[in-house]
């Protein structure tokens, strides 16, 4: 019988970078496959050049998922990096300890206050951060929000808890630094923001929302690696090639990038040794991968779930899906923002189209499409006002948008397929009773778009309102293809992008 994987049967030659010390330099909020496969492995590799106490104090949001398993495998597990030249496995060993953060929120609390903490790293998904889709402020309404506010209360928000880890830390005046890994345009930023005003809104002393706006800092990051959820079929892979049994690996793609504005209040590792890249040119890196990446991911998810594709290789495999999202790269995405210095595009496309393509990723299309009511007002909102201020149509935004109204509120009589059951959306209640009693795709498409979840900038345009509606309609009658098609003839696009990706050469990932 296959071993259980711990620090007695470690396979050392299989050890991602350096084994961290017993002391912790950094809180991660959101112990989930993302940040074990990306920040943390970072970390190890940049700890085995430079060394430092950068031990990582992990907390899981809410289930024990992840935590239980690791804590009996001495917080040790393994990454399984799945290309089609071969899949390689490797142990990382960067987190000293685990909690669930809704099980004990006292404890995140003192880790934040703990000086030897340095760095909090947040993987809380777009949701996390407890904003107001339409204005972008702290969602101060949201029933939890306004729990967390009163005085006493115990945090069950992620910007609840870092505010009053802030709070308690406060008095020690040790300077901190607070880095979103999540897919949020100026992550950074709007976590400062949110911040602040929870701070504020909960009546902080003026010395800690001084504390907090200025010994504190908050980097803008961009953050790429494309991570599956995990099954036992890769519990069994891990078995197969490193001789142990691993409970909780994470697969992963062997791509990884991160991009970070170098603004550490209070020291960091040296992660430049360790495969990331401090860049005063972040804006632009978000850029390509909300807009290039994630809003296209958005547009693979939801066709496929349509098309009955469980995951997005599948979904991607097919000609009119690669030309829509092409067609939408080239025509909606691409002219809305300036690329980094010295970026090769073609190469870049290249590779996205290799990494959406890789059929041992099995990235589930309802994973992906999960959370749109959040995801797209990130992804698509400005590059849609982009187009739309310059008298444009961004179609292919719009089919975005049409294709998860389909899959998450269907129009009366419309069956999206049973994919679209596995997509988790929390505005699903908001929806439907927003459209309850909507004569007809416009006005079904028009309620959605009303219900509050987008800025009133983008809501209120009543030509991009009807362009959705019209690609709804043609969706709900002839099928997900005709109204890619539809999309793609209505921006002269057509076939044109198709090509695109393939051939040119493949840049490097980090
Ligand atoms: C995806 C992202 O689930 C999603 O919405 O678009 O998680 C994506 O895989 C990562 O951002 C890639 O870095």
């Amino acid at each position: 019988m296959t071993e259980r994987l711990g620090r007695s049967t470690l396979p050392r030659r299989a050890l991602i970078g350096a084994s961290a010390p017993a002391r912790t330099g950094i809180v991660h909020l959101g112990l989930g496959n993302f940040h074990r496969a990306h920040a943390a492995v970072h970390t190890a590799r940049a700890m085995a050049v430079a060394g430092g106490d950068w031990g990582i104090r992990g907390f899981a949001f809410s289930s024990g998922r992840v935590v239980e398993p690791m804590r009996a495998q001495d917080h040790l597990y393994s990454i399984l990096q799945l290309t089609e030249d071969g899949v390689q496995a490797g142990v990382v060993d960067v987190h000293r300890d685990t909690g669930i953060a809704a099980e004990d929120p006292a404890a995140v609390v003192a880790s934040l206050a703990d000086p030897a903490h340095r760095i909090l790293t947040l993987t809380i998904s777009e949701l996390g951060y407890s904003r107001d889709g339409a204005t972008g402020r702290l969602a101060v309404d949201d029933p939890r929000v306004a729990a967390d506010l009163r005085p006493g209360a115990a945090p069950s928000t992620g910007i609840a808890m870092i505010a009053r880890g802030l709070e308690a830390r406060a008095a020690s005046g040790e300077p901190f630094t607070v880095v979103s890994c999540d897919n949020l345009q100026s992550n950074g930023a709007a976590t400062r923001t949110a911040v602040l005003e929870f701070l504020q809104a909960a009546g902080a002393s003026p010395d800690v929302q001084d504390y907090a706006a200025s010994a504190v800092s908050f980097p803008n990051t961009m953050v790429d690696r494309i991570v599956p959820a995990t099954t036992a079929a890769h519990s069994r892979r891990v078995a197969e090639l490193l001789g142990v049994e691993d409970a909780c690996p994470v697969p992963a793609e062997d791509f990884s990038m991160w991009v970070m504005e170098d603004d550490f209040a209070g020291g960091r590792p040296a992660w430049e040794q360790g495969g990331a890249v401090f860049s005063a040119e972040v804006g632009a890196y978000e850029m390509v991968k909300l807009r290039l990446l994630n809003a296209s991911h958005s547009l693979i998810a939801y066709l496929g779930v349509l098309t009955g594709r469980e995951t997005i290789a599948e979904s991607w495999n097919q000609d009119f899906v690669r030309e829509a999202v092409m067609g939408g790269i080239r025509a909606d995405l691409l002219p809305t923002f300036a690329l980094p210095s010295g970026f090769d595009l073609e190469a870049h496309l290249a590779q996205l189209s290799r990494r959406w393509g890789n059929p041992l990723i099995g990235h589930a299309t309802a994973q992906v499409g999960s959370d749109g009511s959040s995801k797209l007002v990130q992804r698509l909102t400005d590059a849609a006002l982009h187009s739309l201020e310059r008298g444009g149509m961004p179609h292919h935004l719009a089919l975005c948008v049409a294709a998860w109204i389909a899959c998450t509120v269907p129009p009366a009589g419309f069956d999206p397929g049973p994919l679209a059951e596995r997509i988790a959306e929390p505005a699903r209640e908001r929806l439907i009773e927003a459209v309850r009693g909507a004569a007809g795709a416009q006005d079904h498409a028009r309620r959605v778009l009303d219900a509050g979840l987008f800025p009133p900038a983008l809501a209120g345009r009543e030509d991009f309102a009807a362009r959705v509606a019209d690609l709804l309609d043609v969706l709900v009658r002839h099928g997900a293809r005709a109204a890619a098609e539809e999309a793609g003839a209505a921006e002269g696009t057509g076939a044109a992008g198709a090509s695109a990706g393939a051939g040119a050469g493949i840049a490097e990932g980090a």
